[in-house]
């Protein structure tokens, strides 16, 4: 049987321009991986298939140059197509062992969960590498209802898979994400939208650190 492929522990970095203040997403990027962030998703939910496709390929070379996991949400053609590390589905996506399929054997497939049940469910496929478990508290950046912390804390003793806390996560109550035992986290709005994004990366992971 396929072993899944681990991702990094840490601060998992997602693109979102809208909050960035005038910046890219690929200066945004750049941003957070010189602030230390070694996983990072390319998600955009506005621009034309053409536009993405751009974007995609200029934070592909640089995450392969700086030796960084890159990810590719929604599309599984753009994340062949740029050979992205691996994709980032929903749940009313394509079924994860039909993307498997066009991905291949080596490529990596996040799964968003908002349940028990939908978590359970992933976990127990062995095409899925990691899920998403979220969105934790309220959030403006999806539009999914939160699902609390009773998720996150279920993950944490069932759910023997690698996942990443997302969902209203902000420097203020990331403490209630560590200490229930999440290993990897995602702050999208925090983070993008911070002034100095590198900065606020390290300010976070130092946080994560001293848990
Ligand atoms: N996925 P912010 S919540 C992209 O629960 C995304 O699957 C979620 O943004 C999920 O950190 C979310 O700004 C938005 O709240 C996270």
């Amino acid at each position: 049987m396929r072993n899944r492929i681990i991702i990094p522990e840490g601060i998992y970095g997602i693109t979102g321009d809208n909050f960035a203040h005038g910046k890219s997403n690929l200066e945004c990027v750049k941003a957070m991986i010189e602030g230390g962030i070694k996983i990072i998703q390319y998600r955009d939910k506005t621009k034309s298939i053409k536009e993405k496709v751009k974007e995609a390929r200029e934070i592909r070379e640089l995450c392969r140059e700086k030796g960084v996991i890159f990810i590719v949400n929604d599309h599984v053609d753009i994340a062949i197509l740029v050979d992205a590390d691996g994709v980032h589905i929903g749940q009313d996506d394509m079924d994860p062992s039909d993307v498997r399929k066009l991905i291949g054997e080596n490529k990596i497939i996040g799964l968003s969960t908002h349940s028990e049940e939908q978590g359970m469910k992933a976990y127990n496929n062995p095409d899925v590498d990691y899920i998403g478990v979220g969105p934790i508290f309220p959030t403006t950046t999806k539009d999914t209802a939160p699902v609390g912390l009773g998720y996150l804390e279920y993950a944490v003793k069932n759910l023997h898979l690698p996942f990443t806390a997302i969902g209203g996560i902000k420097e203020h109550n990331l403490h209630e994400i560590i200490s229930r035992g999440a290993k990897n986290v995602c702050l999208v709005s925090d983070i993008v939208g911070a002034e100095d994004i590198a900065e606020k990366v390290r300010q976070l992971q130092n946080l994560i650190n001293q848990k």
